[in-house]
């Protein structure tokens, strides 16, 4: 069945670092509203919002103290109001943050269920009597430590998967539940779209709060361990569904790391706890684990290309995957999926097509259409990210010097894609007229949208052309819908697929690689898309530039 979010193509803004309209460094709905007209532009129909709820930002919105109201360093609800009204205008939907695994230590509930860790309150989070004088169990938060925080005078302790200032909420509890129904239901009447579902696949916990095996020098064990093990989530995720989504329509993606093997359909199926979920396999791919960045492998193209097709071939007959290259939480994909040296417009452009072409819904990351890459940072200090400190810390502890630390954190920082939006070449990327609240990146000056606006040419123009080929009447259909087959496999470095509709066949074609490559090709097609001005066709071979990447028809 179809639905009305198949054919659309959404965009993620990072609100802190998109635009800034009061000079107090810090970006705002105002200036996102400022830029709906660049967006609609793009071809963009739904916008994503990193949080904005009230924050004390330990975590940068994701640790949220009030879900009523709008944090005034973004703005007020009247602004809200208004944002809602202008997309509506033209034709575009917002989504929301949906952060509801943990609130912030801040927030009233907590307040109450520190002050009495036995009342009502209490029961809203995991509070839970010590071992002794050691925390209940040996799992380790995402962001380094125990999961387990002693609460002052006694011996009881509450437990967060990411920083102490995020407790998570008791989703056992169903007054919790009960308020955390009604505060999305609130949300869903103001007028948006849907939402996207934070760390959502955390919510469910093993309550016996076993030990496992250590797996580092800190006698702790990742707690992605008791994920992989716990059963039960499928229930609270269907109830959350039915008690508020489904009653609105609403378009919904999951953030689902460990969806198990052959249960996707469980998530994005017909009847799926989602419309959507990312789909993070290039992201983790060299990952040995998450947030711990010392793991990390290097890959090779091939290697990519492999987990592109198996996810894309996992998704087939199930649904529609959410696709990224990057996110606020991922470096730049131009610095991390482009080898070094070979990042340039036409590299980026190849990146863009496999953005825009997989089957799915493009979720395209803010600044990633103008092509921003990684930034440089030469002191530790100038970090904010609060995994990248932890990072640092961890690796320095693990016996890495101070200068691979910095080199580590350097590549794999969360605040790589946090880097303000670079919107021209005047002071500050003409981010804001204050002082930014993170170090612009020094390439704003060859790197912005207004040097690549006009330019038909640039990396902005080409993403451009890509939204308009998914949006056009004659090829809608087939880059919406059509299969997805893997195809010139033999070759090595090499990226290409069939999208193959009702009633026409594309073909994508990605040499990615930094050197020519000849390919034997016995097919008649017309070029729809090329990141080249043209293309080499003689006696049955096509001789492939540098990362040239083409979208054909095939006739
Ligand atoms: O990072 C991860 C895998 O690469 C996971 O450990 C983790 O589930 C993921 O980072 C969760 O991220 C989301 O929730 C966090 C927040 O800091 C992130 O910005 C957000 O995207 C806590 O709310
Ligand atoms: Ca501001």
């Amino acid at each position: 069945m179809k639905k009305w979010w198949h054919d659309k193509v959404a965009y993620q803004i990072y609100p802190k670092s998109f635009y800034d309209t009061n000079g107090d460094g810090i970006g705002d709905l105002k200036g996102i509203i400022n830029k709906l007209d660049y967006l609609k532009e793009l071809g963009i129909d739904i916008i994503w919002l990193s949080p904005i709820y009230c924050s004390p930002m330990v975590d940068q919105g994701y640790d949220i103290s009030d879900y009523y109201n709008i944090d005034p360093s973004f703005g007020t609800m009247d602004d809200m109001e208004t944002l809602l009204k202008e997309t509506k205008k033209r034709n575009m939907y917002v989504i929301m943050d949906l952060v509801v695994n943990h609130c912030s230590d801040k927030h009233e509930w907590f307040r109450k269920a520190l002050e009495d860790p036995d009342g009502e309150y209490g029961e809203y989070f995991y509070i839970r009597e010590g071992k002794g004088n050691k925390p209940p169990c040996n799992w380790r938060s995402y962001f380094g430590g125990s999961v387990w925080k002693k609460i002052p005078n006694t011996n009881k302790y509450y437990f967060h998967a990411f920083a102490k200032e995020q407790p998570d909420l008791n989703w056992e509890n169903p007054k919790v539940k009960e308020e955390i129904y009604k505060m999305i239901n609130w949300w869903l009447d103001k007028g948006l779209a849907g939402f996207r579902i934070d760390a959502i696949i955390n919510i469910k916990k093993d309550l016996s709060f076993q030990d496992f095996e250590a797996d580092g020098d800190d006698g702790l064990c990742d707690m992605s361990k008791m994920l992989e093990k716990v059963i039960g989530i499928g229930d609270m995720l269907k109830e959350l569904k039915e008690e508020t989504f489904d009653k609105y329509d609403a378009f919904t993606v999951g953030e689902v790391f460990n969806a198990k093997e052959g249960e996707l359909y469980k998530f994005i199926g017909k009847d799926g706890y989602f419309s959507s979920i990312f789909d993070f396999d290039m992201e983790v791919l060299g990952q040995e684990q998450s947030n711990r960045w010392y793991l990390n492998k290097d890959f090779t193209t091939n290697q990519l290309r492999d987990v592109i097709f198996k996810s894309q071939i996992e998704a087939l007959g199930i649904g529609f995957k959410a696709n990224i290259i990057e996110n606020h939480d991922e470096p730049r994909g131009a610095s991390r999926y482009i080898m070094d040296g070979e990042c340039n417009d036409i590299s980026k452009k190849a990146l863009a097509i496999i953005e825009v072409m997989r089957r799915g819904i493009p979720f395209i990351y803010q600044g990633q259409e103008i092509g921003m890459t990684n930034n440089k940072v030469d002191c530790i200090d100038k970090f904010n990210d609060i995994s990248t400190i932890e990072n640092y810390d961890r690796a320095i502890r693990e016996g890495f010097s101070k200068e691979e630390a910095l080199r580590l954190v350097n590549k794999f920082s969360r605040d790589n894609a946090r880097t303000p939006f670079q919107w021209d070449n005047s002071i500050n990327a003409g981010f804001t007229k204050g002082t930014p609240w993170l170090q612009v990146n020094e390439n704003y000056k060859e790197i912005n949208a207004k040097l690549q606006i006009d330019d038909k040419d640039s990396v902005l123009s080409f993403y451009k052309k890509l939204i308009n080929l998914r949006k056009s009447n004659e090829y809608k259909e087939v880059v919406v819908y059509g299969e997805f087959i893997p195809d010139l496999e033999v070759y090595d470095n090499v990226i290409a697929f069939y999208r193959k509709g009702a009633n026409k066949c594309l073909m994508v074609i990605i040499n990615y690689q930094n050197k020519e490559q000849i390919i034997n090709f016995n097919k008649t097609y017309k070029i729809l898309i090329n990141n080249y001005k043209d293309l080499k066709f003689v006696n049955n071979e096509l001789m492939l530039k540098p990362y040239q990447g083409i979208i054909i028809e095939i006739l």
